[in-house]
Order: C-alpha cells, then structure tokens, then sequence
C-alpha cells in the first residue's frame, strides 16, 4: 500500500465505528459540485467525465469543498453512472438534464449491450488513481470515502435512459421479466463489488453505496430486488477486504425513501452495514428506535433547510443534533445540495454541527 499520509481527523470513522467523539462529524452529500463558484469556473473548461477521468481534476474537485469548509471528510469526485460506462453503455451527461444513457429496451439488450467481460479494474483504473493522488493531496487531514451506485438505481437509469418521475420502464422489467432483471442485478453487483474493493487498495478509508431509488419500490420488490444485493455486496466486500490484507473500512448504505426496510438495513445480521444513511422524511427519533444500538446514523436535514437564513438553518441543525444525540451518529443533508444553494449555508450547517454537538457534550 502506498505510503499516505497520517489521519489527523478520525472522527467520522471512529462514528461510524460506535466510538465517542468530541463532537459529531458532518459531511454533505454532492459537496464537491455547482453549488461552489469555482467548480462551475472548472466546468467551464472540461466536461463533466473529463473532471471523472483526469486525476489531477478530480483530485481539485474533491478539494474544493475541504478548502472552504470544516468538513470531517471527503468524498471522491466521480458519479455512479462509471459502472455502467464500464460495461460498454454510452453515457452522456447534458446540460440542464442530467445523465443520459443508451437503454435497455427490452431483455434481450442485456446479452448485446452490456459487456459483462469487461475487466472493471481496467476500465475504472482512472477512478483509482484520482483516489490515490486525492489521500496523498489530503495529507491526512480529513478521510477520504470512496463510493458505488447500488444494483437497482444502476439499473434504472440503464433501463430508463435518463432520471425519470415513475421509474415504469424498469418496474416494468420487475415484474414481466424478473429472471433477466436479477440477472442484470447480479452482474452489476459483482462490479459494484470489484469496484468497492479496488477503491480500498488504492487508499479510500470509508464506502458509501447509493441506492437513489429505493422510493419508487415497495418493501415486497425491495425484499426481493434490492436487499439480497445490498447485503450480498456488503458481506463479499468485507470478506474480499479480508483476504486481500486491505484495511476493513466502514460502508454505509443510503436507501433514499426506504423507512419500510430500515429495521432489515440497520440489521448487522441482515445487511451489514455500519453506517445507515438516512433521508428528512424519517423523525431522528424514529429511526434510533428502529436502529437501536448497532448502527451509526447519518443525515438527514432536508436539503431545502439551506435555503433558510442563516439564524433560521443553524436552529434546525441545533434540533436535529438534539435529536439524534451525539453518540454513533454523523451529520448529513437527507440528499444531495442543489446547485443554486449557497456556500455560506453550508458553512453554518458544517460550524452548527460542530457547535451544537460539542455543547451537547459538556452538558
Ligand atoms: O454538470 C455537472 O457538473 C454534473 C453535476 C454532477 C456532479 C457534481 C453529477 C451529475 N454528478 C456529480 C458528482 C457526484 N455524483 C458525486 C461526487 C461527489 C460528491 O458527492 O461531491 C456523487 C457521490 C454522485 C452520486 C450520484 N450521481 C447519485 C447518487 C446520489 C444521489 O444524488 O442520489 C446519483 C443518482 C447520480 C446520478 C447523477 N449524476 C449527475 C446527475 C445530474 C445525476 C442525476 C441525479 C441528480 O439529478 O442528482
């Protein structure tokens, strides 16, 4: 393993852990993005998957918001959709729509579009190099998380082409052709699984995996096309990480919009996971009686909150501090920023977090 730098800032890994912290550390989901002028000054000159692809962009990318903000770690700047590219799907990111794809249009795509011999180390050997550079360039100063889209939200966007408000297209597949829709789950977890573990090796000290749209389901489809997966990628990650000597590394999960399944996701015998991440919708309170004791918990302010005043937004982030407690918790939006909100916000959400939990604390 290449000689990195020492962690200066553990605290998000020792939350995650379950061991006691000063204060509680925060992060923002989509941190490094549009919402920061000089992101959009850097966008101006490379497309999206050029920043993805060049390690020295991703690396400034990734950057950008620990230079502004005390945050308590970073998460490397590439996107979920890399998994799919890798399997031979064009992916096109546009402006003002987002991300769109080559679908899937019918079952009989899967032999002849997604090129499941593809060695995925090669094709993503770029993401692990901006990650290596990245460690380096943190000079300990904050853990760098490394992360993976989940096999059903992969698939809906390989399925759907684009973001979409039903997801029927894929529901679609899960119900007329449910044999071909888990054999396209499995193919895609052992990618995501490839990927996790190569992004350890190359120096990311925490995953995160996004199940984006686990909403659109209900418990019974997410029992059957989303948990199995989850768990799957978790327990054979851990175990790769074992047998290949590399650092256990804490994972967490993020199944947006999935309350139905958080006793099943908080479940260490169940998912295995160290870390649940959760959406606003969910009461803090709620959700640590479902979790009870085994399990970090991160987020969950509404993103909306940051377009709060400042005095109004740091009250909510004293509530929801207050709410989850200091112990096996670590701050979060329930979702990504959105690109018109404004640094100054995510300043007194990451400074809220840091002050409210350390007089929490002392009391
Ligand atoms: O034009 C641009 O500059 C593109 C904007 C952008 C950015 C900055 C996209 C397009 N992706 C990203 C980076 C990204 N995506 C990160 C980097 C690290 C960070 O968090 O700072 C991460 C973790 C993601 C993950 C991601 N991409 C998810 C899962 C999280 C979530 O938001 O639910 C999903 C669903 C995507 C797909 C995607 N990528 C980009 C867009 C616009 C979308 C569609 C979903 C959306 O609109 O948010």
């Amino acid at each position: 393993m290449a000689n990195f730098p020492e962690l200066t800032n553990d605290l998000i890994i020792r939350a995650a852990l379950g061991e006691k912290t000063s204060h509680v550390p925060v992060w923002v989901m989509r941190q490094a993005g549009r919402y920061l002028p000089e992101f959009r000054q850097l966008r101006q000159h490379h497309s999206f998957f050029d920043i993805c692809r060049t390690p020295e962009l991703a690396c400034d990318a990734t950057l950008m918001p620990i230079r502004r903000f005390d945050l308590d770690a970073a998460i490397i700047f590439s996107d979920i959709l890399v998994i799919p590219q890798a399997l031979g799907i064009d992916v096109q990111m546009v402006d003002s729509v987002g991300p769109v794809l080559d679908p899937l249009t019918n079952p009989s795509d899967i032999k002849t579009k997604v090129k499941a011999d593809n060695d995925i180390d090669q094709q993503l050997d770029y993401v692990y190099k901006a990650i290596t550079l990245t460690r380096h360039s943190l000079q300990g100063k904050v853990p760098l998380i490394g992360f993976a889209g989940a096999p059903f939200t992969l698939m809906s966007y390989m399925v759907e082409g684009k973001g979409s408000k039903t997801l029927s297209n894929v529901k679609k597949w899960l119900y007329q052709s449910p044999v071909e829709s888990h054999h396209l789950l499995d193919l895609l977890a052992t990618s995501i699984t490839t990927f996790l573990v190569s992004q350890v090796r190359a120096g990311a000290q925490m995953l995160q995996i996004f199940e984006s749209n686990a909403g659109f389901l209900g418990p019974t489809q997410f029992d059957q096309f989303c948990l199995p997966y989850l768990s799957k990628i978790s327990k054979t990650v851990k175990e790769q990480l074992r047998e290949q000597e590399l650092p256990s590394v804490p994972i967490t999960v993020f199944a947006k919009d999935a309350h139905y399944a958080l006793d099943k996701l908080c479940d260490k015998t169940i998912s295995n996971y160290d870390v649940v991440s959760l959406d606003w919708t969910i009461q803090p309170q709620m959700a640590r009686t479902i979790a009870r004791d085994g399990v970090t918990l991160q987020g969950n302010l509404d993103p909306c909150a940051l377009y709060s005043n400042q005095d109004d937004l740091d009250y909510l982030v004293e509530q929801m501090v207050n709410e989850f407690g200091t112990e096996r918790y670590i701050a979060n939006l329930g979702h990504g920023i959105y690109p018109d909100m404004s640094p100054e916000s995510v300043n007194t959400f990451v400074n809220g977090v840091h002050k409210h939990s350390r007089r929490y604390n002392l009391q």
